[in-house]
């Protein structure tokens, strides 16, 4: 006892070890109890037109219509003359996440006042798909990422940066990739509606400028969390629950026809699959089974609460508890180290495969993401 207490008494800012400036991505790491996560709730929406405007209302809502089991969707009809694609090199950041909050800050409630909005009440505003590299990133081996980080007003912003390597495989995109990516957009307008009472028009054009986003608020145990996320579509009966549960995401995959296959698809794709759609509260994933020409050949509904279960069976599987765990602490991690209030300052956190996380410190520089109509608009 004595000795314990000598221990605790002595230690000296030399003796403590320096916190480390890395954070490790091991899985063993993050094998403890699920952390808490808040039910998400939508706190609004907004649409971007096929121009790519941005609306703050939900006018590029689409609705969900059940398919037949066994469909025979072309998902390849109108890729060479109906297809208008967004253009990858414009790269948009946070910026109609920052629109929708300058065009609701009344409805967000102030860290200081309720009247002002002035700091924003949230520890944390990024897109949905940013915290899915996050969750993924325990149980990634092929594609590592960049995310920049600014804090302004007290609120950590979290925008991702392409990496060189990703760059380069967008520049040079077989023909055949440019083609399959069209296919989930395509399956999209096959299973989607524009109105409650109209049904799909796959004659129509598809344009990927068009989206319908959600902003919700959720917690991650003390970060609180504001982001936005592209809904495919929801139920259109009007009993179905308030969103984000009546939303569905849609989804393609190749048909499953050996076992390996399904191994696979258990370990790779609903590991995206639940944590895309997990983050946001949507509970239904519905898949579209296609063979090698595109032809959708099955539809079947997948329950983000039953995917864990699904999974049990398979050797060596991803854990919904490690995924979360990791996006706590690195959240945890970046509250730590990027400390300085500068909208102009970027800690850029990095990681590949197989390593630990770090991060640099940039000023002024080309990763700076915050745009000056939104310091003005904020700064009070
Ligand atoms: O600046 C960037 N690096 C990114 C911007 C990366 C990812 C997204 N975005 C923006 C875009 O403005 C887009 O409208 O985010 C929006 C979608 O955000 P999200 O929901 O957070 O992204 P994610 O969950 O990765 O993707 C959802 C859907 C995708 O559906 P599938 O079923 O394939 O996961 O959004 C689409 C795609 O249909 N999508 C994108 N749309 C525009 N730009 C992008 C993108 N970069 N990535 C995915
Ligand atoms: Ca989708």
């Amino acid at each position: 006892p004595t000795n314990h207490h000598w221990h605790q008494s002595s230690a000296t800012p030399e003796q403590t070890p320096p916190r480390s400036q890395t954070l490790c991505t091991r899985r063993e790491a993050y094998e403890r109890a699920f952390p808490l996560y808040k039910q998400p709730v939508e706190v609004g929406c907004f649409s971007l037109d096929s121009q790519r405007r941005f609306f703050n209302d939900s006018r590029q809502m689409r609705y969900y219509v059940e398919p037949d089991r066994s469909p025979n969707f072309d998902l390849s009809d109108g890729y060479r003359g109906r297809y208008v694609k967004r253009d990858e090199n414009v790269k948009e950041k946070l910026d109609h996440i920052l629109r929708w909050i300058v065009a609701n800050r009344s409805k967000l409630k102030s860290k200081l006042s309720p009247d002002a909005s002035c700091p924003l009440d949230f520890d944390f505003v990024t897109w949905r798909g940013h915290l899915t590299k996050l969750l993924t990133t325990p149980y990634e081996t092929r594609e590592g990422w960049l995310l920049a980080v600014t804090r302004f007003n007290g609120t950590l912003y979290i925008s991702e940066v392409e990496t060189e390597a990703a760059r380069r495989e967008r520049e040079n995109r077989p023909e055949r990739n440019q083609e399959m990516m069209y296919w989930g957009y395509k399956f999209e307008q096959y299973m989607c509606a524009d109105k409650t009472y109209s049904e799909p028009d796959p004659s129509g054009v598809v344009n990927t400028n068009e989206a319908f986003c959600t902003v919700v608020q959720t917690r991650l145990t003390d970060h609180k969390l504001l982001f936005s996320g592209e809904v495919d579509c929801r139920d259109k009966d009007p009993d179905a629950p308030p969103p984000p549960a009546c939303y569905v995401e849609l989804k393609t995959s190749a048909e499953i026809c050996t076992p390996k296959q399904r191994s696979n698809f258990h370990r790779f794709k609903l590991l995206k699959w639940w944590a895309q759609s997990f983050l946001p509260g949507v509970p239904r994933v519905v898949a579209g089974f296609r063979d090698h020409d595109g032809i959708v050949v099955s539809v079947e509904t997948f329950q983000i609460s039953k995917i864990s279960q699904l999974i049990k069976n398979e050797y060596n599987c991803w854990k919904p508890t490690v995924c979360m765990n990791f996006c706590c602490d690195f959240l945890s991690f970046v509250k730590r180290e990027a400390t300085e209030d500068n909208p102009s300052v970027v800690y850029l956190f990095s990681w590949e495969p197989h390593k630990d996380v770090t991060y640099s410190v940039h000023r002024d520089s080309q990763y700076s993401f915050l745009p000056d109509w939104y310091i003005k608009e904020m700064t009070c």
